[in-house]
Order: structure tokens, then C-alpha cells, then sequence
């Protein structure tokens, strides 16, 4: 399996960037950050009501990162929560229509949640009605 992972993103890789290119509504499931010329690599994640896009972010290891954080319209409001300081990966931020970018280097391999913490008052956490994802930090 560990020897297959690097095709495996290959493919999840050109698959995310066929739909990214089609500009087509339906979620993405996975997608894997583009590594740019700076060094950098670069991912968009968007809350909407109540999902993440993607569900499932893989970076690599040990490389700046460089989220566009957004949400889609509408009067709910979101949040991006990751509790990872054993990866060095500690983000808060409320979600906005407009565009906002956060920036960390990933430390530590593993797969790290994140999730929206919002909750109105007898319901269930908008991370219980779907808003959670996956950060993969990969080798
Ligand atoms: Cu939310």
C-alpha cells in the first residue's frame, strides 16, 4: 500500500483538477494541494451548509501550506477548526464570503480533523450534521 500511495495521489490529484477544471457543483471528495515553483503548496477549502469542500485535504510533510479559506452564501455562519500542535497545525478562523488565506508547515505525518465548532442552542454542532473533513499530512 505505501508503495501504491504515490500513484494513488497521482490519480486523486488529476482527478480533483479534471472537476476543479469543470467548475462543477458537486463536492469533491479528495484533493491533494498543488506544490507551486515557490515551494509552497496551495489548497482551497469552502464551508457551506453543512460540509466542507473537500472532505479530504492531503499535503505533504514538512512544506509551507497555504489554505483560501471561504464560505458559500448564505445567514449560517461557519468556522475552521484544527487542534493539531503535535503537526504544528493550530487554525480558528471564521468563515467568510470573501476570500481569507491562513499558513502553516505541517510537522508531523497523520491525519488531523478539521471541523466547523458553531452550534445553535439545542441543536446538533454543525460538525455533527457533516462539517468535518480530513487533513492528511503525507510523507
Ligand atoms: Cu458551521
Amino acid at each position: 500500500m505505501r508503495k501504491l500511495l504515490p500513484i494513488f495521489i497521482a490519480i486523486l490529484c488529476g482527478l480533483a483538477t479534471a472537476s476543479a477544471r469543470a467548475d462543477a457543483p458537486q463536492e469533491l471528495g479528495t484533493v491533494v494541494a498543488r506544490l507551486d515553483a515557490d515551494g509552497i503548496q496551495r489548497a482551497a477549502i469552502v464551508g457551506g451548509d453543512y460540509f466542507f469542500k473537500p472532505r479530504h485535504l492531503v499535503v505533504k510533510v514538512n512544506l509551507p501550506v497555504e489554505l483560501t479559506l471561504s464560505r458559500e452564501t448564505g445567514i449560517v455562519p461557519h468556522t475552521l477548526v484544527i487542534k493539531a500542535p503535535e503537526a504544528g497545525i493550530v487554525l480558528d478562523r471564521v468563515l467568510s464570503t470573501e476570500i481569507g488565506k491562513v499558513t502553516f508547515t505541517p510537522t508531523a505525518t497523520g491525519a488531523y480533523p478539521y471541523y466547523c465548532r458553531n452550534k445553535l442552542l439545542f441543536f446538533k454542532s454543525h460538525r455533527e450534521q457533516g462539517m468535518e473533513g480530513v487533513l492528511e499530512v503525507v510523507p
